[in-house]
């Protein structure tokens, strides 16, 4: 397919597709079987789990989600809205991004969906009481439906009180949140009542164990894709461009822009439809959340391969998207990789990320060596990209390099980890330093040169389980949270909280 043809069918699949949201977006939200919600609504009680003397609330018909009708729903993100997607219209001229700001802009119909069977999964209890709140008022700001959940909304305010007391939630910041948030429902003020809400939740429960195993989940279905499959594995910090060089790799069209200031090079077109799961961005949030693996064609790209290679996008080191996220990937990502067949790392360092004296690197590396502990024994298969390097910048890698080495104390050269990699970019820097302009460049020779390196044939040996000390303090904290509910609910008694 050429180009041409490759960027009027992406064109095309494009317009198909913001019809399609249109046709969404005119659609009543919750009308009768085309939303997921409404199949669950019509079968599940929202209530059914509590025990009515636990409860201090009597459920009418009318607390429950109502479906909304054309006229008075509101258009939304959807779930897949929630990345900006590449497209030929300039992205700051999206209403998306326009929206990005507001509040309602962060519910989507899969964190609608989240919540009410979070909700309806749970035993009566402070964070279920959390959780139909944030439901109720999502509705309430997503559905433009005056009003219609404001005594559900209420019911479970007096409900959350009543655990708190109960459940001896004493803290000084908890109860202020909640007295604060009693304010805000009474002047339903939505916006800032969800706000606080979010911030609530985290205090009483640092670690989402719904979301975790969402996030697990959606991990295992990719790891599908590449067990016992070559893989090039794109790993760096967040921000440092890997999902920009996957785009790359596989031959999208790329052109650089502006999103609100920031520059930003993004996709115009791809040739793999799977790419559309691919998205970037220039702000300081992580963007990838899972692993996405896309296979490249390498025929007429690599002389002398006729064959496909499979490149995978991860998310970043470091991620920003809370410890769910962290965990799910430390565990699942690992255990994918682990079923592969060969393994090439390729490592994303950028130039801010490098780090003025290069502390940036050194965190990089023992990030590394936690996923892989014997990393001297399979340095051959590693591959180092510089991104996002200034033109007068780009032939100065391998003499900077030089130079840190040659101003290294002695305690920083006892950091092994640290120096086994240093070492092997120094080497590998001398021969070719592979500084990438994803305008500009061919993906042809960046393709070439991973493909001469080593692949790790053992991934199950060499790749490790690992999570950062982050994350690992919030599951203990979380842990020692749930000991102190078990150990309240069974001096009530409540003994659906502590099943
Ligand atoms: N100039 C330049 N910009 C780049 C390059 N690679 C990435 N960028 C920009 O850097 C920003 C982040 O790129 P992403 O590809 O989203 O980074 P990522 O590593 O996938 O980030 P996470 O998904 O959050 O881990 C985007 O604005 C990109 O346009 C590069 O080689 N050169
Ligand atoms: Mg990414």
């Amino acid at each position: 397919m050429t180009n041409e043809t490759t960027q009027l069918t992406n064109r095309q699949e494009e317009e198909e597709e913001q019809q399609q949201q249109q046709q969404n977006i005119d659609r009543p939200l919750y009308s009768q079987g085309n939303h997921p919600l409404i199949s669950n609504l019509s079968r599940i009680d929202p209530y059914e789990n509590i025990h009515t003397s636990q409860s201090p609330v009597n459920i009418s018909e009318t607390d429950r989600p109502r479906e909304v009708t054309s006229e008075n729903s509101q258009p939304y993100r959807t779930a897949t809205d929630s990345h900006p997607t590449t497209t030929d219209t300039p992205v700051e001229d999206r209403d998306t991004e326009k929206n990005a700001d507001r509040i309602e802009a962060s519910i989507t119909n899969e964190s609608l969906q989240n919540l009410y069977d979070d909700m309806n999964s749970m035993p009566s209890c402070s964070e279920r009481s959390v959780i139909s709140l944030l439901y109720y008022i999502s509705c309430e700001l997503t559905q433009n439906n005056p009003s219609g959940h404001v005594n559900s909304i209420n019911k479970e305010l007096e409900s959350l009180k009543m655990r708190m007391n109960s459940e001896e939630k004493s803290l000084s910041n908890i109860r202020n949140s909640v007295k604060e948030l009693s304010v805000y429902i009474q002047n339903q003020n939505w916006e800032e009542a969800l706000k606080l809400l979010r911030k609530l939740f985290k205090e009483i429960c640092p670690l989402n164990i719904h979301d975790l195993f969402r996030f697990i989940r959606k991990v295992d279905d990719a790891a599908d894709g590449i067990k016992n499959k070559d893989i090039i594995f794109l790993l760096g910090n967040t921000g440092a461009g890997k999902s920009t060089t996957l785009h790359f790799l596989a031959g999208s069209k790329m052109i650089a822009t502006r999103i609100k200031g920031l520059n930003h090079i993004m996709a115009a077109s791809w040739k793999n439809p799977d790419l559309r799961n691919v998205t970037t961005s220039p702000s300081a949030k992580s963007e990838t959340r899972f692993i996405i693996p896309i296979t490249v064609d390498l025929s007429g790209v690599v002389a002398s391969r006729s064959d496909s290679i499979i490149i995978c996008d991860t998310p970043g080191f470091e991620d920003t998207n809370g410890p769910e996220v962290d965990i799910a990937n430390g565990i699942s990502i690992i255990r994918a990789i682990r079923e592969c067949k060969s393994v090439r790392p390729v490592v994303l360092v950028s130039y801010k990320g490098i780090g003025d004296r290069f502390e940036g690197l050194k965190n990089l590396t023992h990030l590394l060596a936690c996923l892989i502990p014997k990393i001297k024994n399979e340095i051959r298969a590693f591959s180092y990209i510089f991104t996002k390097y200034p033109e007068n910048e780009k032939d100065t890698i391998h003499k900077s390099l030089i130079n840190i080495s040659e101003t290294m104390n002695e305690q920083e050269k006892s950091d092994i980890s640290f120096m086994n990699l240093f070492e092997d970019m120094l080497l590998k820097t001398k021969r070719q330093t592979l500084v990438l302009d994803p305008v500009k460049d061919e993906p042809k020779e960046f393709l070439y040169e991973l493909l001469r390196s080593t692949a790790i044939e053992d991934p199950k040996e060499v790749f490790q389980f690992s999570i950062t000390d982050k994350s690992k303090n919030i599951v203990n904290n979380q842990v020692r949270l749930y000991q102190l509910s078990i150990l309240s609910a069974i001096q009530r008694y409540e003994y659906s909280v502590i099943k």
